[in-house]
């Protein structure tokens, strides 16, 4: 039995994974994941929980321990599951937080689902918080529970970080609950961003949507201070750089070069099948390239690994239709005997053999129409301890912020891609050691673990609660 905790994390996910052995025993297994292992730490010396979703529907467990954290299970029923996170989540706040790339779904059930979950997850966190404890809530799944939570216990310290971008204000006036949805982030002492103009998005939003007054990163409510920052979310940097040092690691990346036949150029994408990601955009502009006779099958070949994702959600299952059928035809007109130009997979793969994969290719090309961050860029960084790879990356993703060296692209320009896939290929080794050794370090000094202590301890500083200065805060209510 768990009692209560001074340090909280609570997110859609529980950070493990149900895995049943041959003969039918079931376990937990802790999630891959850069965010279980900076915050594992922390847990174990603050004895903190974690709340989440096991996974599966209708699954009602008793709080359990794995790996020194106390996992509280909220548990979701087959139809919350579809309305609130394939449906509100999803379908609703993912496509409006990404420039509206796909068409967000505005349906009333949908938002009623998520109104719900998001009080059940905040009625738990009440329930098993200490005096005072610190609550860090994650993503946009959640939005409303640090409001709903500073109701039930305004003991609390409140921290929120969404991992995914904040849109400007006048993608987000589309969203008929965008009132609810701005006062629900407003519960929290400290809201992180990934990038500052996220913040700066949030602290427009909240002027012109509630009148609210800022000034620097401050936002002053009647009776306290809410504060927002960015905090670049990175990757165990130690983690990679050791793991593909490992022989079987160096082994099995040689193996893989040799299995594609040991081409000139890899080049390589891995993504979860998203529509934010780019994928068919790369594809099209490494097609061009093909078919102009800039690059010759056999001189390079394209790995696209696309873990499944969102796979009951309409949009990506159209999207798997449009990726897999464009894959076929530019194969189709391109390949020769025995050799396949693009090389795609839709599977998982454990976390030894994507660093082999990363160490093994040549260009990495990450060009996502908008991502928040983008790990895999930061991962492929802090695989090439040989200096040696190229980067494309879409100034679209956050991770573009912190890796000018790149070969930085605009995704929606087909020319631009083919141009910067064809520099990073072309690239000599000097120019290309100057451009990872600089990205090296960035990304080893800012890794996940720094990410972490860095929200904390400015969720946790003095300034974060102090009162408001006296000025007036209209606070529309409804
Ligand atoms: C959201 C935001 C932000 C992928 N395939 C496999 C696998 N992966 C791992 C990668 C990477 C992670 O999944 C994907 O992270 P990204 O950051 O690239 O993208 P999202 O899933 O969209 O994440 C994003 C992130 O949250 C964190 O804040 O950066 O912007 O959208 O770590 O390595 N891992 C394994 N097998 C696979 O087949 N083991």
């Amino acid at each position: 039995m768990v009692g209560r905790s001074s340090f909280l994390i609570v997110a859609n996910r529980l950070p493990v994974d149900r895995v049943v052995e041959q003969d039918g025993t079931a376990s937990w297994r802790r999630s891959p994941g850069g965010l279980v292992t900076a915050i594992a730490p922390v847990m174990q010396r603050r004895h903190g929980a974690w709340l989440g979703w096991p996974g599966a529907p209708d699954e009602e467990l008793e709080p359990f321990e794995q790996d020194g954290m106390n996992l509280i299970s909220i548990p979701l029923t087959a139809e919350e599951i579809e309305l609130y996170y394939e449906g509100f989540s999803n379908a609703t706040l993912w496509p409006l937080y990404h420039d509206v790339v796909a068409p967000p779904v505005f349906e009333r059930s949908m938002w009623e689902a998520y109104r719900a979950v998001n009080e059940r997850f905040a009625r738990a966190a009440a329930a098993h918080a200490e005096q005072g404890a610190v609550v860090w809530v994650q993503d946009y799944q959640l939005q409303l529970v640090p409001a709903m939570l500073r109701e039930l216990r305004p003991d609390l310290r409140i921290g929120f970080f969404l991992h995914i971008p904040f849109p400007p204000v006048e993608l987000f006036w589309q969203l008929p609950w965008r009132r609810e949805l701005v006062q629900g982030l407003l519960g929290a002492d400290l809201v992180g961003f990934q990038l500052p103009g996220g913040a700066a998005n949030f602290r427009r939003l909240c002027r012109r949507l509630l009148g609210v007054p800022y000034k620097g990163s401050e936002i002053f409510l009647e009776d306290r201070i809410v504060r927002t920052q960015a905090f670049p979310i990175s990757v165990d940097f130690g983690e990679l750089d050791e793991m593909v040092r490992r022989p079987e690691v160096v082994s099995r990346a040689k193996e893989i070069r040799m299995e594609l036949g040991d081409p000139e150029h890899v080049l390589l994408g891995v993504d979860r099948l998203d529509y934010t990601k780019g994928i068919g955009q790369r594809l099209e502009a490494f097609g061009e390239l093909l078919k102009d006779g800039r690059i010759t099958p056999g001189e390079a070949v394209f790995v696209q690994i696309a873990t499944p994702s969102r796979e009951r959600v309409e949009e990506y299952r159209r999207l798997r239709d449009d990726i897999e059928l464009q894959v076929g035809r530019i194969n189709g007109e391109t390949s020769e005997f025995g050799s396949q130009p693009i090389q795609y997979f839709h599977q998982s793969y454990p976390k030894d053999e994507l660093a082999a994969l990363y160490l093994a290719a040549d260009v990495m090309v990450v060009t996502p129409l908008r991502d928040g961050m983008n790990l895999v860029a930061k991962e492929y960084v802090a695989c090439h301890h040989d200096l040696n790879g190229a980067l494309v990356l879409s100034e679209f993703a956050g991770a573009a912020d912190e890796l000018r060296q790149a070969f930085l692209v605009n995704p929606y320009d087909v020319e631009d891609l083919k141009r910067q896939m064809l520099a990073a290929m072309r690239a000599t080794p000097h120019e290309l050691a100057r451009r990872m050794r600089t990205m090296r370090r960035r990304v080893a000094t800012y890794d996940v673990d720094r990410w972490a202590s860095e929200f904390l301890s400015s969720l946790e500083s003095p300034s974060a609660s102090e009162p408001a200065m006296s000025r007036s805060a209209s606070w529309p209510s409804g």
